[in-house]
């Protein structure tokens, strides 16, 4: 795939790029040649160039750096027009106004009653229905097998069980998953015809401000009517900013927790030993989770931030403009951070919860504790229902979906024993 969205030459770009592959056709080797290129390194995302952070220590650093905005309007590319929406990742970056695209005090204002109602206490009254709908889904899970047994357990689990989560919280209706999985399928995947993207991500902007004006006029038991009405003396949030928290609220919370569950499931199933010690109750299920979000994360690279001004990290300068990208799975890898053996997974691991997979900062994941609440769920649910599950294909047959920014699979199809 060519897509040269701006000026720069290849030849430009310096021999130290590494070139995001859309196709993901080799990710263990793409993140390790992003630990090599440095600790800052040169990256092209389909012809627009960027930098990224490959290392713990300094992606932590610059996560709290207030020179590092979110604000499109900060990045020198958009500015001069090099940058459209023709480029196939504006949708990361360009998202409409909310907790996701704003810094400073005003971010506070957007991201409070969020994180407010994702605490580990406040989940625990949705637990039941969590339990509930993993119970369904395991029940569905039995009915799809097909006549030779095999079942995707993305598509028939990973995938409903999000969304279920996040429509419950957000109050969107049942009715409306399927679509949803369908339009973020067709957002995140580099197969998309970039006009096709445009349309679909204005309808969802449709759909949305349509919710919202329905919750406005009868708010109900969710976090879309908490965040609609003001806080007693305190500013309300105004119809664009709920939208683009519950846009950014859905695909999020939808779209990574597939990823932490299916990683987990195939990391076991491809390290028989360490699934024996969680069966036989010598490892916790925590340690699952957590070693799996720092050796297979479901974000590969986050998009973006700009620097306001010129930022020295080692040898090389951020310039005042010039966008910076968060590269968590080579995050993940980091060897001063894990140790010589951090391409292992290993659920002993000492460093397995100093991991930076949510971000860190003002902006760390406000659905941490969410997905840490359903993985905690669904993974040993799943076990115990089924204690033969194995995959129906050889790992290696396993693929990756062409999707630059998320760590997906296109199915995981399973024998449930
Ligand atoms: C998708 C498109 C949209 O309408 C709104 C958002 C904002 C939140 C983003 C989301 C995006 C893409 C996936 C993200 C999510 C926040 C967390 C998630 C980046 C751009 C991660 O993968 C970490």
């Amino acid at each position: 795939m060519n897509c040269p969205h701006t000026a720069a030459a290849p030849a430009d770009r310096g021999a130290g790029t590494v070139v995001i592959d859309p196709m993901v056709q080799d990710l263990d080797g793409e993140t390790a040649r992003l630990r090599d290129a440095g600790v800052l390194a040169r990256i092209d995302l389909l012809g627009v160039p960027a930098w990224t952070v490959t290392r713990h220590a300094e992606a932590r650093q610059l996560l709290l750096d207030p020179r590092l905005v979110k604000d499109i309007e900060a990045w020198d590319l958009w500015r001069s027009g090099a940058v459209t929406h023709a480029w196939p990742l504006i949708g990361m970056i360009d998202a409409g106004r909310s907790m996701f695209t704003v810094d400073g005090a005003e971010h506070r204002r957007l991201r409070t009653k969020t994180s407010q109602a994702l605490t580990p206490r406040r989940l625990e009254a949705i637990r039941p229905e969590i339990e509930k709908f993993t119970q369904e889904l395991l029940d569905a899970l039995d009915a799809a097998q097909g006549d030779d047994g095999v079942v995707d357990l993305k598509a028939v689990f990973a995938q409903p069980l999000p969304m279920r989560v996040v429509g419950l919280l957000m109050g969107v209706d049942e009715s409306q998953h399927a679509m949803l999985t369908r339009q973020y399928k067709a957002f995140f995947s580099m197969l998309t015809p970039q006009d096709e993207r445009l349309a679909l991500l204005a309808e969802l902007d449709v759909f949305y401000t349509d919710l919202v004006r329905e919750k406005t006029a009868r708010p109900t038991d969710d976090l879309t009517s908490a965040l609609i009405l003001a806080e007693e003396g305190g500013e309300p949030l105004t119809e664009e900013e709920v939208v683009g928290n519950l846009k950014a609220m859905v695909a999020a919370g939808h779209e990574t927790t597939i990823g932490l569950v299916l990683n987990a499931v195939r990391a076991l199933l491809s390290h028989p030993d360490q699934l024996r010690k969680v069966l036989a109750g010598e490892a916790g299920w925590d340690a699952v989770i957590e070693e799996t979000l720092r050796w297979d994360t479901p974000t590969t690279h986050l998009l973006m931030r700009f620097a306001t001004e010129d930022i020295t990290v080692g040898d090389e300068v951020i310039r005042k403009g010039e966008g910076l990208v968060v590269s968590y799975r080579a995050i993940g890898r980091d060897i001063e951070q894990h140790g010589a053996d951090a391409d292992a997974f290993d659920i002993t691991r000492p460093t397995r919860n100093r991991h930076m997979t949510f971000g860190h900062g003002p902006h760390i994941c406000p659905g941490a504790a969410l997905s840490r609440v359903e993985a905690g769920i669904a993974l040993p649910a799943l076990f115990t229902r089924f204690p033969g599950l194995r995959l129906a294909v050889p790992d290696e047959e396993i693929t990756k979906l062409p999707v630059m920014t998320q760590n997906d699979m296109t199915a995981f199809p399973v024998l449930l024993g």
